[in-house]
């Protein structure tokens, strides 16, 4: 039989275990992520000739590796290689919720987005532009409400198209400040020509860890020979943020996901207009 693994990824409460439940039904099983005690619950579905496991990962606002929860979600996602991931969005508190898809993004994985509780949005007046906040992810988006079990063939037959390949992901990437560009392009170039390093790593996405100070990343990177290069690479760039932006390159980085993301809102979603009070 055909297989896909899915992940779901996504901020507490934007419905994952909804979605997850929804799926797999009594499909499930809870083990642990290694090494933690955080709960892993994996469980499958029958879909359209596939096997599709489902792994619901913690709840989780960023990638970086200051909780058990992030530094599990980013570990499956690099070490396990899901066929696709699901980031799971609430739709009325996007702003929040794209910041983490933003970071998903930035680890081009092939990426769907389940804008989840299209009920509430649709309710509410929000209007979204799906097409549009499709251009600036390079995502499909698909509109859910897992809680009514609405729209969950139409994201099955998404993710089984990701993995056949029919449908493209862009893979999208944020532009950063042209100083903290010019750095990552620096690094990215040093590891790529790193012997020691695994064939398979996101060059991009080490350097981005870098300038922020993962502290996980540089373990892994500081082993290298080229640490020497890349370290003075790292310095440079502090000294040039500093100059030129008051900050550091950690702190750009973060601010640039953040402006992205304001940019997305003001172009693709839109709040109602203030309802007269009405005189009942
Ligand atoms: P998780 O933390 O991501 O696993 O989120 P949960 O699945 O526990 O959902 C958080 C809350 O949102 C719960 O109260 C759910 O019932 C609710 N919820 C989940 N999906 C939907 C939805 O599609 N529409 C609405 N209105 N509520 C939802
Ligand atoms: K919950």
């Amino acid at each position: 039989q055909k297989t896909i693994t899915v992940a779901l990824a996504g901020n507490p409460n934007a419905g994952k275990s909804s979605l997850f439940n929804a799926l797999t039904g009594a499909h499930q099983r809870v083990g642990n992520f290694p090494g933690v005690t955080i709960e892993k619950h994996e469980g499958y579905l029958d879909y359209k000739g596939y096997r599709i496991t489902v792994v619901d990962l913690p709840g989780t606002y960023s990638l970086t590796p200051y909780s058990p929860e992030e530094i599990v979600t980013r570990r499956f996602i690099i070490d396990e290689k899901p066929d696709v991931v699901v980031n799971v969005v609430e739709g009325t508190n996007l702003e929040r919720n794209l910041m983490l898809t933003v970071q998903l993004m930035e680890m081009e994985v092939d990426l769907l987005v389940a804008l989840n509780m299209m009920d509430e949005v649709e309710e509410k007046g929000i209007s979204i532009d799906l097409d549009q906040l499709e251009q600036l992810f390079g995502s499909h988006i698909v509109p859910i409400s897992a809680r009514n079990r609405k729209g969950l063939d139409e994201l099955l037959d998404h993710i089984v198209s990701v993995s056949e390949g029919r449908i493209e992901i862009k893979k999208n990437k944020i532009t950063f400040s042209a100083e903290v560009e010019k750095a990552i392009d620096k690094i990215a170039l040093l590891l790529a020509h790193e012997r020691e390093l695994d064939a398979a790593a996101n060059h991009r996405w080490l350097a981005i860890k870098l300038l922020e100070n993962d502290r996980e990343v540089y373990t892994q990177v500081q082993k290298f020979p080229v640490w020497v290069k890349i370290e003075l690479a790292l310095q440079e760039a502090i000294t040039e943020c500093g100059i030129l932006h008051n900050t550091d390159p950690e702190a750009l980085i973060t601010e640039d996901r953040h402006a992205f993301v304001r940019g997305a809102m003001q172009e693709c979603v839109h709040l109602p207009k203030a309802t007269r009070a009405s005189v009942s």
